[in-house]
């Protein structure tokens, strides 16, 4: 069966089978995005579709209800807040991790049924600023390009993008483009394993990117770099835009100064740029995720349009999408800021949507963005809140706040395919979700192609498809007749049919895709938008004609500003947040699979030697970041990769597993005003060392909650066959004995024990009928063992004399001790042996994947890989 990854916007596709729940997956060599590749989160899909943890059955407060009830008691009370209160005190919450049919029924329920456009995505998180440039400039929300654009192009700029850890595939893509000659200059204030392996490496201070593209606008047109037949022809504000220019010293050597980087450098860039037509500047976070996402975006569109480089083969501008359909989120109208498939509140799409849906009311203005609307919510606005497909109480910035809004919140409605999440534990009703696997519908990736996401599995307990879900809430309002869908190829005819509706002249179109057969709609191949008789479009603007009244495409003066909140004495850091390259967000699925969890285990902060230093935070310890908004507890790694004066530190830990990591209670929530996208990029930090006075490490079949009462910064860490509990604390003795109590209360009463009072050392292993079934070690000083080999002892049934004998030493008798961070996650090569292969004469990353097996597999660890073997020998860097 082929199908397509539910994980990054690359959206590869994925041939699979099913047996039972078994699956095994593998690349479609047939698709266009990945040509069969994958990377180590869809090679690891198979390890996440078991059915532990999944929510199955509607739940009412904390009891089973049946989905009658369920879809009746959500349906009550969305009408009673809209009778009292107004279509407006209602909102969805949606996400890019729905399909384009559940997107298009959400929308449709709140924008004509309920008519209200508080119906906003994760998105906001994600694309907004983007989605605001693109209008501003294109008169649309298009992106212009195509995958096969960076196997064209010469010049290759990522801004704000790591795509070796986030569009792993296209990495690959652009790594064998590279290998023939293309190069790549990467923008980013971290030396990420992207910029690692770039030609030019950029390492701006934070959030001077518009400085930046200003100044190589500014030098395009001094050198006479520009096409001035395009812009005259094409596009508009040039004037302007120059204008803007003016008001600042535009010299290579300010800009420079500003940014932070080497004036060669910075010049070696705009030379570059200006020498080669053929350029595609991709851009992701580090662009949007700012308070002025919208202006960075605009000011590489900007020098897009002044060159020309835009509609035509390997040169464009390129926003890369996040989630797998975060496009289809844009197109459908997941946003509160448009109306539906392109269009926004104006009268006649007001009325032109309202007929065609027949729908008997229309929304009139936008709705609440994310952050307004959960402010809204914790205001008391906000009635009832339904949440689909996104865990907010993690990922929304100031989650602190967030949650608070959560609990103040009458009544949430929570559409989720696990039981309990760090979202879920706030709603009054749970509603099961089909996951990925079982699910049926379409996606539309970063280059607009549409592509089937087909069931693999039999729907578990009683899940059910978002789309369907919302139907039966519509239905049981009232709106049975606009939400009659049987089938989700239904809903996608619909959807192609709006697209297609009195459409003289807007560029998404699906036209042809309004009359596919059922059986069509199966078998649908990957398709890029728009969609005419002939089939799909790899390139937009080929013909110089943007969607602008006029159209023509525009430029647009932006000024450069600093951050929102700039670092001062008390909090002088520039804290930084994003992704590492084997977890998803909130961990509610790559934490299923243990050997997605090698790569980062636990909680982070990189920091600079040079901060650490002086604040005596040394490699591994734990150590604590402060903001305004609230604080966390992570583990140090010092690493020069980091700008002096930035902190990095992973957005994935959640309650569940980390309660101390969780970076967005303190992430302040300042948005940028014209998308309203959150500045996840920098909020102005302090950190020092936690100074814990013991540590300790429980392994147990299965997840232990920490113990009640007692500060501890707890982690989880999911292994093959147990589960890892990682724990450290403040307190004295009596700390460490509650815990111990509290950890082996309920553990069978055989025991072996090793105690140094003392030392404050304590080894613990509780067995029951030989097989081992909790493992407890405390510390006050010294080392703990490597935790490797206990764990595998839970796989292993009875244990023999000689692992009861080395238990309480912690390591296998006769077997050498592996330690050090695991690099490839497939085959589980830890650094160690890769730095020894590398000794021992490997001289490239085949040789090295020869010896250890270590990138062999799906490849994402080629990045890292590369960089241990330049920093043995320097010249086998571009042989990598
Ligand atoms: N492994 C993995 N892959 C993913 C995801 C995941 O959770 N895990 N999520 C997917 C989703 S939804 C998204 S949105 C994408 C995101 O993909 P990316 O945008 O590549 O990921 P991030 O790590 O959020 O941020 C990118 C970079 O922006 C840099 N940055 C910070 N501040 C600035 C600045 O001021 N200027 C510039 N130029 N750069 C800056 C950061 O240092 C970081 O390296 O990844 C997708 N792919
Ligand atoms: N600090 C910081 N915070 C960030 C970011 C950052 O860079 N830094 N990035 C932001 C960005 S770009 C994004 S996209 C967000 C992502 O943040 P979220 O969307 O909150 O993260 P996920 O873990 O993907 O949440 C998806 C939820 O939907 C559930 N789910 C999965 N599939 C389905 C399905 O088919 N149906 C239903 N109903 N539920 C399903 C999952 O179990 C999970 O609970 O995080 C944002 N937050
Ligand atoms: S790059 Fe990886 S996560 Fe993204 S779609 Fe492809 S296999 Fe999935
Ligand atoms: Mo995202």
């Amino acid at each position: 069966m082929r199908t397509t990854c539910p994980y990054c916007g690359v959206g590869c596709g994925i041939s699979a089978e099913a047996e039972g729940r078994a699956l095994s997956v593998a690349g479609d060599p047939a698709h266009p995005a990945n040509l069969g590749r994958l990377c180590s989160k869809g090679s690891a899909l198979g390890a996440t579709v078991g059915l532990e943890g999944r929510l199955l059955h509607p739940t009412i407060g904390d009891r089973p209800a049946t989905w009658a009830e369920a879809t009746g008691l959500v349906a009550r009370r969305l009408r009673e807040a809209i009778a009292r209160h107004g279509p407006d005190s209602v909102a969805f919450y949606v996400s890019g991790q729905l399909l384009t049919e559940d997107y298009y029924a959400a929308n449709k329920l709140m924008k004509g049924f309920i008519g209200s456009a508080n119906i906003d995505t994760n998105s906001r998180l994600c694309m907004a600023s983007a989605v605001v440039a693109h209008k501003l400039a294109f008169g649309a929300d298009l992106v212009p390009g195509c995958y096969e654009d960076l196997d064209l192009a010469d010049l290759v700029v990522l801004s704000g993008h790591n795509a070796a850890w986030t569009h792993p595939v296209l990495f690959r893509r652009l790594e064998a483009a590279r290998a023939r000659g293309q190069r790549h200059v990467v923008i980013d204030p971290r030396r990420t394993d992207t910029a690692e392996a770039a030609d030019l490496h950029l390492p701006i201070a934070p959030q001077t990117d518009v400085r930046l593209w200003n100044g190589l606008l500014a030098d395009l047109i001094r050198r006479g770099a520009i096409d001035l037949a395009f812009l005259s022809a094409h596009v508009g504000g040039f004037a302007e835009t120059e204008a803007e220019l003016a008001r600042a010293d535009q010299s290579p050597a300010a800009v420079a100064a500003d940014c932070g980087v080497p004036l060669a450098d910075l010049e070696r860039f705009f030379r570059w740029f200006a020498a080669t037509p053929r350029t595609v500047s991709l851009f992701s976070m580090g662009a949007n995720q700012s308070a002025q996402g919208v202006a960075k975006g605009l000011a590489i569109l900007n020098v897009h349009l002044a060159t020309g480089r835009i509609g035509k083969p390997g040169a464009c501008p390129f926003s890369i999408t996040g989630q797998p359909n975060a496009m289809g989120g844009r197109e459908t109208g997941g946003m509160a800021t448009t109306l539906a498939a392109h269009m926004d509140f104006e009268e006649a799409a007001r009325a032109r949507v309202r007929r065609f849906w027949g729908a008997p009311t229309i929304a009139e203005r936008p709705g609440l963005r994310a952050v307004e609307m959960f402010e809204a919510v914790r205001e008391g606005r906000i009635k009832a809140l339904w949440i689909m497909a996104t865990n907010p109480a993690v990922s929304l910035p100031d989650a602190g706040r967030v949650r608070e809004a959560l609990a103040a919140c009458p009544f949430v409605v929570v559409s989720d395919v696990m039981a309990a999440t760090d979202t879920s534990a706030f709603a009054h009703v749970r509603l099961p979700a089909l996951a990925w696997g079982e699910k049926d519908g379409t996606v539309t990736n970063s280059e607009r192609r549409i592509s089937r996401q087909r069931p693999l599995l039999p729907p578990p307990g009683e899940a059910r498809a978002d789309w369907r879900i919302v139907a039966d809430v519509a239905t049981a309002m009232g709106f049975g007749e606009a939400f009659g869908w049987r089938t989700p190829a239904q809903v996608f005819r619909e959807w192609a049919r709006l697209t297609a509706y009195d459409n003289p002249d807007r560029v998404l179109n699906l036209g042809p895709l309004a009359a596919l057969t059922p059986e069509a709609y199966d078998a649908l191949e990957p398709v890029q938008w728009p969609v005419t008789a002939a089939g799909g479009a790899p390139r937009l603007f080929t013909d110089g004609r943007f969607q602008t009244p006029d159209g023509r495409g525009r430029m647009h003066p932006v000024a450069a500003e600093g951050p929102a909140e700039p670092v001062d004495p008390g909090y002088p850091l520039a804290l930084n947040t994003g992704r590492v390259r084997d977890h998803w967000h909130t961990l509610t699925r790559t934490g299923l699979a243990p050997e997605l969890c090698r790569h980062a285990p636990e909680p982070y902060v990189e920091i600079h030697p040079a901060d650490a230093a002086p604040l005596g935070i040394a490699e591994g310890a734990l150590t604590r970041i402060v903001t305004r908004q609230g604080e966390a507890v992570a583990t140090a790694r010092l690493s020069d990769r980091q700008r002096p004066g930035s902190v990095f530190l992973p957005m994935h830990w959640t309650q569940a597993f980390a309660p101390a990591g969780r970076a967005n209670p303190l992430v302040a929530a300042r948005t940028d005003p014209r998308s309203g996208q959150p500045e996840f990029k920098h909020t102005p930090a302090r950190v020092r060392p936690y100074r814990e006075t013991w540590r300790g490490f429980l392994l147990a079949p299965a997840a232990v909650e920490p113990p009640r009462g007692c500060d501890l910064v707890w982690r989880r860490i999911p292994q093959p066959a147990c589960q890892l509990h990682e724990f450290a604390g403040r307190g004295d003795g009596a700390e460490r004995e509650a815990v111990r109590r509290a950890l082996a209360r309920g553990a069978p009463a055989e025991v072996l024990r090793f105690e140094d009072p003392a030392a404050g050392v304590l080894r613990e292993a509780f067995l029951a009928e030989g097989r081992l079934e909790r493992v407890l070690f405390l510390a006050a000083a010294g080392e703990l063992p490597p935790r490797d080999w206990l764990a595998e002892l839970f796989a292993g049934g009875v244990l023999d004399p000689l692992q009861r004998a080395a238990l309480l030493v912690g390591r296998a008798p006769g077997r050498a001790v592996e330690a050090g961070p695991v690099v490839c996650a497939c085959r589980g090569v830890r650094q160690p042996r890769i730095e020894a292969a590398i000794a021992d004469g490997a001289r490239d990353l085949d040789a090295v994947a020869g010896a250890t097996g270590a990138g062999a597999s799906c490849g994402s660890c080629r990045p890292e890989i590369a960089r241990l073997l330049s920093a043995t020998s320097p010249q086998v860097r571009h042989a990598a």
